[in-house]
C-alpha cells in the first residue's frame, strides 16, 4: 500500500514527507494505522547523527498510538480494530530476559530491531524500489506502520490517541524510572537534571511516590513554572549557581539526594547527578542517551562510599503488561499528560517539532494524522 511518512534521508537533514510503499504484515506482524505520535529527543538524537545505531534512510518515531488495520498469519492476541501503542521494548514473555523477572529488556527481536529491519531480516518500507529502514521497531512518523505482535500493547478504546501516544515513551520512561527503577519512597529527596518531556514525568512520578524535596535542574528558566505545577519544590539554574553545582545540591538536600535522575544525555551532568547523591546510599539513575563515543567517569571512591549508578530504559516497564495500566491511570485522572503536550501539528509540519525542541519552547509536540 502507499502511505505518507516522514523520512530521515541522512544525518542532520530535515525530514522529508513523502509517499512510501509499505508491504503487508508477515507472520507474527501487525499493520497499524498510526493516529498520533509524539516527537521525543531520542528521535532528534538519531536524526542528528549521534546515534551509533542510526541508519539512513529511515522512518523515525517511537511514541505512537493507533488502530490495528490488519494482522499477519499466526497473530493471536490482536484483531483489526484494536487500539494499540507500539513498543520499542517488546515483551515476548518467553526469552531469558522476560523470564528472569529482573529486567524489562526483552531480547527476542533486539538484534534485528537495531539493524532497522523486521525479525525476518527484511524491511516493509521502500521508496522507488529502494529499502527504507525501520526505527526502534516502531517507525511511527508514518500514517501506517508494520510492527511485531510482541511489540504492541493493546489499550482501551476510549483513550484519546493524541494524548496516550506519549505513554509510548516519555510518560512511562519518566514515571517508571521513579517507581520501577529507583523505587522512590515517601520522604525521599530527589534531584532531576533536565526538565523536558522526560524530566517532568520524573517529577510527576516523584510526587506520586511521596518524595519530600523535588529539585529540578535546568538551564532554561522557562521550564520552571510547569515543573512547579508538576511537583518540583526547588528550581536550580546551574548558570546562576556560584561555584560548583554538586556541593550546592548536597547542601540543599542536607547531605545529598536519595535519588537523582539524569534526563538530558550529557555525560558531564551524569557525573554531577551521581556526585550530588547522599554518601552511603544515594542512587543516580541515567535516563538520558549520550552520543557515539561518549563515556561516563567519576572517582571510584564515589561508588566505594556507597553511591550507586543505575540506568533505566522505558522506565523499567514491562511494556505489554504495564502500558495498558498507565493508560488507565491517565483515563482515571491519576496522571497529567494534557499539560505536557504543548504543540499538536500535522505530519507535513514535523520539522517544526524539532525546531521547537531546539528552541526549548515545547515539552512534547504531537503529530496528529
Ligand atoms: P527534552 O529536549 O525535552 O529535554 C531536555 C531538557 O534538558 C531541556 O529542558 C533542556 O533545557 C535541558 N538541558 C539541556 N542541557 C542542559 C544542561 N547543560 N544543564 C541543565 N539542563 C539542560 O528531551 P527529552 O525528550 O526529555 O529527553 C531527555 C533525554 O532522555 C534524551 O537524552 C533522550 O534521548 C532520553 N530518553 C531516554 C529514554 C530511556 O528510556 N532511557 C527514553 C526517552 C528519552
Ligand atoms: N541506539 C543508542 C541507544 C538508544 C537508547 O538508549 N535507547 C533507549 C530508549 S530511548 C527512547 O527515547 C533504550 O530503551 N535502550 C534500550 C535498547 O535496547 O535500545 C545507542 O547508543 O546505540
Ligand atoms: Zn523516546
Amino acid at each position: 500500500m502507499e502511505i505518507r511518512a516522514a523520512i530521515a534521508t541522512a544525518a542532520k537533514q530535515p525530514l522529508t514527507v513523502e509517499t512510501v510503499t509499505l508491504d503487508g504484515p508477515k507472520a507474527g506482524e501487525v499493520l497499524v494505522e498510526i493516529k498520533a505520535t509524539g516527537v521525543c529527543h531520542t528521535d532528534e538524537f538519531t536524526r542528528s547523527g549521534a546515534d551509533p545505531e542510526g541508519l539512513f534512510p529511515s522512518i523515525l518515531g517511537h511514541e505512537g498510538a493507533g488502530i490495528v488495520a490488519e494482522i499477519g498469519p499466526e497473530v493471536k492476541s490482536l484483531k483489526p480494530g484494536d487500539h494499540v501503542i507500539p513498543l520499542y521494548i517488546p515483551e515476548c514473555r518467553q526469552c531469558e530476559f522476560c523470564l528472569s523477572g529482573k529486567t524489562n529488556l526483552c531480547g527476542a527481536i533486539r538484534a534485528t530491531q537495531g539493524r532497522g529491519v523486521m525479525p525476518d531480516g527484511t524491511s516493509r518500507f521502500s521508496r522507488n524500489g529502494a529499502m527504507i529502514h525501520h526505527y526502534m521497531g516502531s517507525s511511527t512518523f508514518a500514517n501506517y506502520t508494520v510492527v511485531p505482535e510482541i511489540a504492541l500493547a493493546k489499550i482501551r478504546a476510549d483513550a484519546p490517541f493524541e494524548k496516550v501516544c506519549y505513554i509510548g515513551c516519555g510518560v512511562t520512561t519518566g514515571i517508571g524510572a521513579v517507581i520501577n527503577t529507583a523505587k522512590v519512597e515517601p520522604g525521599d529527596n530527589v534531584v532531576v537534571f533536565g526538565l523536558g518531556g522526560i524530566g517532568l514525568n520524573v517529577i510527576q512520578g516523584a510526587r506520586m511516590a511521596g518524595a519530600d524535596l523535588i529539585i529540578g535542574v535546568d538551564i532554561n528558566p522557562d521550564k520552571r513554572q510547569l515543573a512547579e505545577q508538576f511537583g518540583m519544590t526547588h528550581f536550580v539554574n546551574p548558570k546562576e549557581v556560584e561555584g560548583d553545582l554538586v556541593p550546592y545540591l548536597v547542601s540543599l538536600t542536607k547531605g545529598g539526594a536519595d535519588y537523582s535522575f539524569e534526563c538530558i544525555g550529557n555525560t558531564k551532568l551524569m557525573r554531577q547527578a551521581l556526585e550530588c547523591c547522599h554518601k552511603g546510599w544515594g542512587t543516580s539513575i541515567i535516563i538520558g542517551v549520550a552520543g557515539a563515543g561518549e563515556e561516563i567517569s567519576t572517582r571510584p571512591f564515589q561508588l566505594v562510599t556507597g553511591r550507586v549508578w543505575k540506568g533505566s530504559a522505558f522506565g523499567g516497564a514491562k511494556s505489554r503488561t504495564d502500558v495498558p495500566k498507565i493508560v488507565d491511570w491517565y483515563m482515571e485522572g491519576k496522571i497529567n499528560i494534557d499539560d505536557l503536550i504543548t504543540h499538536v501539528m500535522p505530519l507535513e509540519r514535523i520539522n517544526e517539532a524539532f525546531e521547537l525542541m531546539h528552541k526549548g519552547e515545547s515539552i512534547r509536540s504531537v503529530i496528529r494524522f
